[in-house]
């Protein structure tokens, strides 16, 4: 099987709409399936040129769009050790997609061939799998068409979550080395994160049931498999939202965007005081936990509480066993909450860093630390351990069975974590493993620290490129005068913060304003959304 450039011209498949431009952003391609199959072909060839590039590692190829609608759908590519696509790289995937016959198309593959030096001898090793969307079908044989005039060697891993996509690819190209990271199976992935929760919660009383709302997608049949692996002795779920076969279901009215954008549970689930809960999205590489207070208040439990859930628990840890060369440190974008920086700076002593928003900034950030906890409000978000960390827990010497236990629990949490990616499945058995091994409720984790209140405000404008910002998205440098006069009017709350940024994956601009009470907090934000808009041209009604 041999790159054929012949086959790869004669085989091109046509764009769906003339005048349609893709863009590779934050989260790969995504838009309304039916312009992507064109986009699959020309992906495939991305991904063969990747794995000659990097001497036939395995890459991965994602079919989903995550929390979008289900008419949506999308594909991303995967690195060799499980990470997110070069950023180097997105721009040639973004040249391909928009190549619209043949001899463009062979072009920008003859450009990429020259910037990269690739050989093209070189084998290519892909590998696939998509989510429960109905036009999955047809855009898996748009990328084989694109696969085989590449000559890839493919394997079709079928339905998947993206974590579970994320963690084969790192243990194809790490089988056999002292780097191992895994059986290359979904039942290898079952196994691995199972035994290392019952290792984590070991002589521990189970909690209550915990309520999981699949989004009607990927991560129903799966954690559902997962299951069969684990014994209703040391963990109870209960699987809510898991109709992936009706039509139209896909995170309508439920999944963690829902719960994260709307502040409430999904109107499927009925919460009552004392249930415990937590929303996957639709292709389970995100979370986010909640209950009702007595008096029926809505608590959220998101992204910035787990990190710093893991965050303590994995710092005490690591004092436990007698490591405390291991330090920890935790990523986070602007849109954490001011109180969760607060607590995590000035309560645990952990340092902080805030990077840009989307997954590849914070992983890469992560990395940077003994241990990295990593995570968007959102729900986005992992923990990295170092390969010296790695090793240090490895080597460990307990003096007294207290340490022994101490470095066993931190070892398992190793093996536990999906540290490819953030994953659903993976975080909520984190927090389960954690909140058993305290024997904390929901309540107590939630006393770490109370969230200023805060709001997001869209605005739609006619050009949202405009936007150009700096320090980690909280200050604009474009349009011009317009942080200045931000700055301003943020200056006049108590505890005020406020941002502005362009959004990457749809056409508007996001405002992001908290201060300290509820009122303040809402005026904040649709003052800085009303100069946004009067700025730049706003389009629809004024907010
Ligand atoms: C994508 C990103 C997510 C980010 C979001 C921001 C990945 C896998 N996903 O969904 O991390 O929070 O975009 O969206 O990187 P926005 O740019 O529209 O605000
Ligand atoms: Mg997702």
């Amino acid at each position: 099987m041999s790159f054929d450039k012949t086959a790869i011209k004669n085989n091109i498949i046509p764009h769906e709409k003339e005048d349609f431009v893709y863009t590779y952003g934050t989260a790969g391609f995504r838009s309304n399936a039916e312009v992507l199959g064109s986009v699959m072909y020309k992906v495939a060839i991305l991904a063969s040129l990747r794995s000659k590039k990097l001497n036939g590692s395995t890459i991965g190829v994602m079919i989903t769009a995550s929390h979008n609608p289900e008419e949506d759908n999308g594909v991303k590519l995967v690195d060799p050790r499980g990470e997110m696509l070069e950023q180097s790289w997105e721009v040639y995937a973004t040249k391909l997609a928009n190549a619209k016959d043949g001899e463009s198309l062979l072009a920008v593959v003859d450009e990429v061939v020259a910037q990269y030096k690739i050989d093209l001898d070189v084998p290519a090793n892909v590998i696939y799998a998509y989510d429960t969307r109905p036009s999955c079908p047809h855009l898996v044989k748009c990328l084989e068409q694109g696969l085989e005039a590449s000559g890839a060697k493919s394997i079709n891993f079928g339905l998947k979550t993206t974590p579970m996509l994320h963690y084969l690819v790192r243990c194809i190209n790490t089988a056999g080395t002292s780097d191992a990271y895994g059986e290359p199976t979904e039942e290898g992935y079952y196994k691995k994160l199972t035994s290392a929760f019952a290792t984590a919660v070991k002589g521990k009383p189970r909690l209550s049931t915990l309520h999981v709302d699949c989004a009607n997608g990927v991560g129903a049949p799966k954690l559902r498999e997962l299951l069969k692996f684990i014994s209703s002795d040391v963990l109870s779920v209960d699987i809510v939202n898991e109709n992936t076969t009706t039509l139209g279901q896909l995170n309508k009215n439920c999944g963690a965007d829902y719960v994260k954008t709307n502040q409430r549970a999904p109107p499927s689930i009925s919460i009552t005081a004392g249930d415990r809960c937590c929303s996957y999205d639709g292709d389970a590489d995100r979370i986010v936990f909640y209950y009702v207070t007595e008096d029926g208040t809505f608590r959220l439990l998101d992204g910035d509480k787990i990190a710093g859930l893991a965050a303590v628990f994995i710092t005490d840890l690591v004092h436990e066993a007698g490591i405390d060369s291991i330090k920890v440190g935790v990523v986070q974008t602007a849109y954490a909450n001011g109180s969760s920086t607060n607590y995590l700076t000035k309560v645990l002593n952990v340092p902080v860093s805030c990077v840009s928003t989307g997954v590849k900034h914070l992983h890469h950030e992560a990395e940077k630390y003994d241990v990295g906890v990593y995570f968007e409000a959102n729900g986005h978000g992992t923990v990295l351990f170092s390969p010296d960390a790695l090793n240090t827990i490895k080597t460990a010497e307990a003096k007294t069975p207290a340490q022994k236990q101490a470095i066993a629990q931190l070892f398992s949490l190793t093996e536990l974590i999906n540290q490819t990616v953030g994953d659903a499945i993976s975080d909520m058995l984190l927090v389960e493993a954690i909140l058993t091994s305290r024997q904390w409720s929901f309540e107590e984790w939630d006393q770490a620290y109370t969230d200023l209140p805060n709001r997001l405000v869209k605005v739609v404008v006619s050009d949202r490129h405009i936007f150009k910002t700096t320090n980690a998205e909280r200050q604009l440098v474009e349009p011009a005068g317009l942080q200045t006069e931000i700055d301003a009017l943020v200056a006049k709350y108590s505890n005020g913060r406020s941002f502005v940024r362009a959004s990457g994956t749809e056409d508007a601009v996001r405002v992001y304003a908290e201060a300290a009470t509820r009122a303040e907090t809402d005026d904040l934000a649709f003052k800085v959304a009303q100069l946004v808009y009067d700025r730049a041209g706003g389009v629809g009604a004024r907010p």
